[in-house]
């Protein structure tokens, strides 16, 4: 099933013409409105009429966050604002939050590409869709609303939080699709069991389409067991539009990136130097499409890796492997490059505690501190302390082995880790830089 055949399933030699094509209008006009992208360009000494092929692309500078912060709030706008009609933004950790505008024409866009995205991700018209995410400033409430009704599916619009509601609803309701981050839809899982409900008895949910922070295999598997759905992964960032960049099909194997609308490229995120297929590195993309903020290869920060071998779906459109991390999450502990993520895959393998972690950095003294609290069920939090003690023991070998350092283990109480209804805050840092 696709959304739109023609150009989800369009021949590569058609689809690099199109993005060429795209490409030199995005930076003509990037060039001519947005003072950032002339200045840049010059300084390169580039003009326009430079980009001949999609090689020519690596030409053109990068442009990252801090760029958006510099031109605070609307300095990188390639429109004026009466053309603006939607203002949404991204709340980094440091520093002002991103701001992001769309036009008429871009909202069309990105209401035509969550719809695609939905579909290819295993929703259709006939389902009813409660969307879980948050809505407001954040991309992902908006976002998937607008893609859900130009489905023509019935949209549930929740938003995050009062999860027990969210629960009375997904059963009188009817849900048969979730829209969340992972996170979440996990905590709406361990709420139902406190609730006496059974997914399988009880709701018609089958399918969840989860994003906008990263999760496991391992995590997956959890979710739709709990859940007793088929759960896909959902890719997207404020900037290049919100999500609706990259989706899963059914094959459950990389996400497919909507390449009619963005260039992918991988580079290496110490040298800017452009990776060759199939290496991991960061992922950067060039918006074709957009009128309001393109965004000429933009450093996600996104660590992956692109697949460029056919997919059984019929989709031409190249795959990126599931994002692990990004490079700005990387810890460096005592020198050793560590990302939740790992720990979330060794703690998920191991599989005797429940997925609600927490790494907590510090330092004493000169050295770095990891911590990792981990929650384990009440049942066996009762258990025998020896029982707790040769968990904890395990736990610990096997990050070491994985990660290369060692960590205090503690296991907590079932619930004594923080919930989260949006993106899961997965590390407390208290060292002092
Ligand atoms: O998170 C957009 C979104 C909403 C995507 C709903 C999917 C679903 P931002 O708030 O700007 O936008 O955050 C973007 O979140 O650079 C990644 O680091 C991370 N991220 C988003 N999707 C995934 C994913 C939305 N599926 C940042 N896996 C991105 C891993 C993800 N990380």
């Amino acid at each position: 099933m696709y959304w739109n055949e023609k150009y989800e399933t369009m021949p590569r030699e058609e689809l690099k013409k199109l993005q060429l094509e795209r490409l030199k209008q995005t930076v003509e006009r990037t060039y001519h409105n947005v003072e950032h992208y002339r200045k840049a360009m010059q300084e390169r000494g580039i003009e326009p009429s430079d980009i001949k092929t999609l090689d020519d692309l690596k030409k053109l500078p990068f442009t990252t966050k801090q760029d958006l912060r510099d031109n605070y709030p609307y300095g990188m706008f390639a429109v004026p604002m009466s053309e603006i009609v939607r203002i949404h933004s991204s709340s980094g950790t440091t520093g002002k939050p991103t701001v992001v505008g769309y036009t008429r024409n871009d909202l069309n866009t990105w209401a035509e590409l969550m719809a695609r995205a939905l579909v290819c991700g295993g929703a259709g018209r006939e389902d009813v869709i409660q969307n879980s995410y948050g809505y407001g400033l954040f991309t992902g409430g908006l976002g998937v609303h607008y893609g859900a009704e130009r489905l023509g599916a019935s949209v549930i619009p929740t938003s995050g939080g009062n999860t027990k509601r969210q629960i009375m609803i997904m059963k009188d309701y009817g849900t048969t699709v979730l829209t969340c981050t992972p996170s979440y839809a996990l905590y709406m899982a361990e709420v139902m069991q406190e609730m006496g409900i059974d997914p399988k008895k009880d709701l018609k949910l089958k399918h969840g389409i989860f994003g906008a922070e990263p999760w496991s295999e391992n995590m997956r598997r959890e979710i739709e067991t709990k859940l007793n759905i088929s759960a896909v992964d959902i890719y997207g960032l404020s900037e290049i539009i919100g999500p609706g960049v990259a989706i899963e099909c059914k094959e459950k194997r990389g996400l497919h990136i909507f390449e009619d609308h963005f260039i992918p490229e991988i580079i290496d995120p110490e040298t800017g130097e452009t990776l060759p297929m199939g290496e991991e590195g960061e992922l950067v993309f060039t918006s074709l499409t957009k009128e309001a903020l393109p965004m000429i290869r933009y450093r996600t920060r996104d660590i992956t890796r692109l697949i460029e071998e056919p997919c059984s779906c019929g989709r031409t459109h190249i795959r990126m492997e599931r994002v692990n991390g990004r490079s700005d999450d990387m810890l460096i502990i005592r020198g050793v490059n560590v990302f939740p993520s790992q720990v979330e895959s060794v703690l998920l393998e191991i599989g005797e505690t429940e997925p609600h972690y927490q790494l907590i950095v510090d330092r004493v003294g000169t050295l770095d501190t990891l911590e990792i609290q981990v929650e384990v069920s009440d049942a066996l939090f009762s258990d025998e302390v020896r029982r707790l003690e040769q968990l904890e023991d395990k736990i610990k070998k096997e990050i070491e082995t994985t990660l290369g350092i060692s960590a205090k283990i503690t296991l907590v109480e079932p619930k004594t880790i923080q919930r989260s209804e949006g993106k899961a805050k997965r590390v407390i840092d208290r060292r002092k830089f």
